[in-house]
Formats: structure tokens, sequence, C-alpha cells
């Protein structure tokens, strides 16, 4: 019987507060002993889950895992840009289909190939249709892919995109601004996604203010993404106001 317990957790978080509150950590970011100092801080602060990966990545996930798991007891959830981006050390992996782009290799040749690691591993999988959107600028997913976003100014594009996930058994549908986006997805285009699904929103991409976090829980998501803003400016204060924000009026 395989384990859930990340799931579940998520499930958790969302019945206690309005949307939950991720952290990217991007092992090319930042070094070793800095990350896993975050890992504890944002636990403190509030966050509900480290999310751990990349695009493009050149750094050994084995040692990065092993030391986030002696700093947090939050779940360390792999957010893999290919099948090579696999470590035993962390507690699951957002099993991501790029359902947003055509290319067969990220609809499920990456995932062929990382599902033999993954059992091995004993990873806890969580089905997830991935969706990039355009953010106003190139982003590296955007290029690692060889895809095209989804354009930000059509939603009904992106809508049946993530009820096609869900009928094909995913449990969360992520929209992806990419990485340092110059626009985070619009809330027009959230709102619209959220009204098609009965699976949780995953919101990330160029959210640089707790202000902007809560619109985009306001607007439907059901977990906030935030990467690069914490690594430009890593202040306990920041990463709080960001949970607040994102846990809303429950906290
Ligand atoms: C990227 O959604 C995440 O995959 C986070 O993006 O680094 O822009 O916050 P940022």
């Amino acid at each position: 019987m395989r384990s859930h317990w990340v799931l579940n957790h998520f499930n958790e978080v969302l019945k206690k507060y309005n949307a939950g509150y991720f952290v990217l950590i991007d092992p090319e970011q930042c070094e070793l002993g800095r990350c896993a100092k975050l890992a504890g801080e944002v636990e403190n602060a509030g966050a509900d889950a480290i999310l751990l990966g990349g695009s493009f990545l050149t750094s050994d996930l084995h040692p990065i895992a092993t030391a986030l798991k002696q700093e947090t007891n939050l779940p360390i959830v792999l957010f893999p840009g290919d099948s090579m981006h696999l470590t035993p050390h962390a507690d699951a992996i957002l099993y991501i289909s790029l359902i947003s782009g055509r290319n067969p290799n990220y609809l499920i040749g990456e995932q062929v190939k990382a599902a033999p690691w993954i059992q091995r591993y004993r990873l806890e999988a969580i089905p997830t249709g991935y969706m990039l959107i355009e953010g106003g600028s190139s982003t590296a997913v955007e290029f690692m892919s060889g895809t095209i976003p989804i354009p930000r100014d059509k939603p009904d594009i992106a809508g049946p995109h993530a009820l096609a996930a869900e009928y094909l058994g995913m449990q969360m549908v992520y929209l992806e601004a990419g990485s340092g986006a110059a626009h985070p997805v619009p809330n027009k285009m959230i709102s619209t996604v959220k009204a098609q699904i009965n699976i949780p929103l995953i919101v990330g991409g160029g959210i640089r203010t707790p202000e902007t976090a809560a619109k985009k829980v306001a607007a439907g998501a059901d977990f906030v993404v935030t990467g690069n803003v914490l690594e430009e400016n890593g202040s306990f204060e920041l990463m709080k106001a960001f949970a607040d924000a994102i846990h809303g009026q429950n906290n």
C-alpha cells in the first residue's frame, strides 16, 4: 500500500487555512548551508512544504535534500525539470506532466524514465498537471521544454487544459508563469481555471509581494509558490508576511 501522507498533509492545510504556502528552493540559486537554513526559517514562519528543484540542475540533489531534512520537518517535495532530478532523501515528488505543451517527452517520456526510480526510492508521487502561462519574459522552463506557454489573456484555453488534467486523474494543477517571470499568472486566468476543477490549484512564478500572493488566493489559488523573492530577501519578516497573507484570516 503506497503512502499518501504528503497529499493528505496538503488536504489538511486546506481544511485549516484559506490556502497553503509552498517555498521553492532551487539548488542552483543558493549554496547548501544557506538552502538548509532557509528551510528551517520558512517552517518557523509558517510555510506548509518545501519544493526542491528547478528546470536545469547541475547540483547533486542527495546532499541538499539530506541537509534540508535535518533543518525542517516540513515535507520535502521534488519539483523536477526532468527524470534525472530525483533523490531518495525527499518525501514526495510533484509527478508533473507539462500539459500546456505538445512535447511528448515532457508529457510522458521523462515520466516513464523516472517511474522505476520513484518506486525504488519510495517517493510519494503526486500526479500534477503543469501548465506554463505566458509571464511577460522568456523563462527557463519554456526554453528547456521547447514548448510555448498559454497566452496570458486566454483563460478560456487554460480552463479545458486543467479540466483534462482532472479527468485524467491528476491530483493537482499547477499554473506556472516561470521562475522570475515579469508578471505572475493573471487573476482572471486563476479564477477561470478554478471554476472548472475540483482538484487543488497551485499558482507560482513572479510573485514578489505578500499583497500579490493574497490576490492570487482571492482569485482561487489553493497553494501559492514563491522562489526567487526569498533568495533575494530572505528576511524572517517577509517569510512570515507571505505565510500570513496566504493563510488568510484563519491563521
Ligand atoms: C517557479 O513558481 C515557481 O517554478 C516560483 O517562481 O521564483 O518567480 O517565485 P519565482
